[in-house]
């Protein structure tokens, strides 16, 4: 017996019936299907999703419109983060430029390890009518299209020019969606000519099916030698990355640092890993860092990570780690980054590495000073943040203390979103989290353009989820304008985010890095031209009134005191709102100590370039490569 479909209504079909497990909860895993219709899907997959939403059967693919395929795939990527890569959105969009608008979004997912499923158009398979309208033709071959740009972004990748291609293809990007170390955007390129073509299929490809994620166990040697390491240290320091959160590590990684008194510091994607007045928590770690996590860092002589990737940020481009002879171990389900710094490494699930890290270190104790030191450091720290928070910059306030007021305004289990900018930086020094799921910035990427359509993402997730929590979206002006687009979609779906977008006439973030680079701020201010360049008066943009052409609440703010009224206004309301708030770019955020390789021209006519070459120089001779193999009491280890 087969069942006749096109080949777009058996990829719908097929999506319907797959669920995930994990520790004995199962759900389904796709939460829907975004798509813009162009004539490359609108007949082929757009057919299948209609005809599935008439069918009366509430387990259909429900559909989502998004107004630029880029954010679609944002959104999509911030609500698998948000589930912790439990579920998932396709995207559909059309052949050419909607396809292309994708790349993007499939490299965020890839990088932050997301998944999502692209279904981007392509040209005719049987080239019946080409070159079609946006077919990219490539003279050396016919079989390239436009779709080709997502090999280097995706996962997997596939283009399925016969009906009979596709039940592997399906089978085979639904493995690697729930496999958390392959996990990122899965691209299946689908020629409109194929997506409408009839197929005598297999009932079994449509049935419920269940894939299983897995938890990988560590190797018995292996997690030998992460406690004997541990045991020799003195001074250790673990590294929490985003792994911890979504292997729901929180808990097993707070049991740990309690009964072993070593002090946690978190990346970007890590942060949330521990509640941020844990005893042992230390906070940001690296060119973002807080003092106390950054200190701890170069003083170490073990360092711990767990679920990261070393980026450059939190390793201050390798030289946070300063220690003589400083070690790791690396506990991370993905081979590639457990061997990092030329660590010993513990391939395995952050759970249930942290579990068998707990019962093989069972009685032992960190030294007790350094334990009582890293908590000292932590609380110098937070009298910092206190500080930034409650200071009192006039006309305009500064952005800490508009981070501050959103902090201890919004209730504990509130989401903060953001991406680009200055903001992700002072966020990670700065933000107080208190729930895990409560930080959300993407700065795999640090896609500028994100936010609004990540917080859609993250909102949607709550809601699938039962959970009444308000997201708060931090944008800053350069972002906004980048993409605002989703504030539409928000609307239309009648979905509660607050955007707290703040104005300060350009791209801050890369002036001070400009500035501090002997490029004076060059390109980063949003100023009319004069002979002498982009210097002229600000720009009479009126980002307030953009928002609400867009159908979004705006609430303008006026100072301290008008931004808390609009934070409670906005808390308030069940609405999207936008509270627009203007803030000085000139005051600075507390120093992390650190710095970030950003290579400066060895040659220049200009002093501040000269300047600021020297400056890298001398930072540059500190960086460390860590490539010495792991040792045993000062020996070689045999291993
Ligand atoms: C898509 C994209 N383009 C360029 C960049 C480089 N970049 C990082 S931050 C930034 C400026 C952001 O400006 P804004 O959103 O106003 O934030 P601010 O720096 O003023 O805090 C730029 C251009 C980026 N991260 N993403
Ligand atoms: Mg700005």
């Amino acid at each position: 017996m087969t069942l006749e479909l096109t080949v777009a209504q058996a990829v719908v079909r097929f999506l319907e019936a797959q669920h995930v497990e994990r520790d004995g909860e199962e759900n389904a895993f796709f939460a829907g299907c975004w798509g813009i219709f162009g004539h490359g899907n609108v007949a082929g997959v757009g057919q299948a999703l209609l005809e599935r939403e008439q069918s009366g059967d509430d387990t259909h693919l429900r559909y989502f419109q998004g107004r630029n395929e880029q954010a679609m795939v944002h959104a999509s990527a911030a609500y698998a983060r948000q589930r912790d890569r439990l579920a998932a959105f396709a995207v559909t969009a059309s052949v050419g430029p909607g396809a292309t608008n994708m790349v993007t979004g499939a490299a965020l997912a890839t990088i932050n390890r997301l998944p999502v499923l692209l279904l981007p158009g392509d040209v005719f398979a049987t080239r019946a009518s080409n070159p079609v309208l946006q077919e990219l033709e490539d003279p050396t071959s016919m079989d390239r299209s436009v779709n080709d740009a997502f090999k280097s972004v995706s996962r997997y990748w596939d283009r399925i020019n016969r009906p009979e291609q596709l039940p592997s293809a399906l089978l085979s990007a639904m493995r690697v969606l729930t496999d958390p170390v392959e996990t990122g955007a899965v691209t299946l390129a689908l020629p409109q000519d194929v997506q409408a073509e009839a197929w005598e299929w297999d009932p079994g490809l449509f049935e419920r099916r269940v894939w299983h994620i897995a938890r990988p166990v560590p190797e018995p040697a292996a997690l030998a030698r992460a406690v004997a390491a541990i045991r020799s240290a003195v001074r250790p320091l673990i590294v929490a990355g985003g792994g911890v959160i979504y292997s729901d590590a929180g808990d097993a990684l707070s049991d740990f640092a309690s009964s072993t008194g070593i002090p946690v510091a978190e990346t970007q994607a890590g942060k949330g890993s521990l509640a941020f007045d844990h005893p042992q928590a230390v906070g940001a770690v690296g060119a973002t860092g807080t003092t106390a996590a950054n200190t701890l860092a170069s003083e170490a002589d073990l360092i711990i990570g767990i679920g990261t990737r070393y980026s450059d940020f939190t390793t201050a481009s390798r030289t946070v780690f300063a220690a003589e002879g400083v070690q790791f171990v690396n506990l991370n389900v993905a081979s590639f980054d457990a061997h990092k710094q030329s660590a010993r490494a513990l391939v395995a699930d952050a759970r249930e590495g942290l579990a068998a890290l707990a019962g093989s270190l069972e009685g032992w104790h960190a030294d007790q000073g350094h334990t009582r030191r890293a908590t000292a450091l932590a609380s110098d720290w937070d009298a910092v943040v206190q500080a930034a928070y409650d200071r009192d910059a006039r006309p305009l306030p500064a952005q800490t203390q508009i981070i501050g007021a959103v902090n201890e305004l919004s209730d504990p289990h509130d989401v903060v979103v953001c991406a680009a900018g200055s903001m992700p930086g002072d966020l990670h020094k700065l933000w107080r989290t208190r729930d895990r799921k409560g930080y959300h910035v993407e700065y795999g990427y640090s896609c500028m353009g994100y936010e609004i359509a990540g917080g859609l993402g993250v909102k949607m997730a709550l809601l699938d989820t039962d959970q009444v929590r308000d997201v708060w979206v931090m944008v800053g002006d350069g972002s906004y304008l980048m993409m605002n687009s989703e504030l539409v979609t928000a609307v239309q779906e009648g979905l509660k985010i607050i955007v707290v977008l703040v104005q300060n006439h350009g791209f801050a973030s890369i002036g001070a890095l400009s500035e501090s680079l002997g490029s004076q701020r060059f390109g980063t201010r949003y100023r009319y031209r004069t002979d002498t360049g982009l210097d002229g008066d600000r720009l009479p943009v009126d980002l307030a009134a953009h928002a609400a052409s867009l159908g979004a609440d705006v609430i303008t703010a006026d100072g301290m005191d008008g931004f808390r009224d609009a934070v409670a206004r906005a808390k308030e309301s069940t609405r999207t709102t936008v509270i627009y708030v203007e803030t000085d770019p000139m005051i600075p955020s507390p120093d992390s100590m650190a710095w970030w390789d950003v290579p400066v021209s060895a040659v220049s006519q200009l002093a501040s370039t000269q300047e600021a070459r020297l400056n890298y120089e001398m930072k540059k001779s500190a960086q460390r490569q860590h490539v010495t193999p792991p040792k045993t009491n000062g020996k070689e280890s045999k291993q």
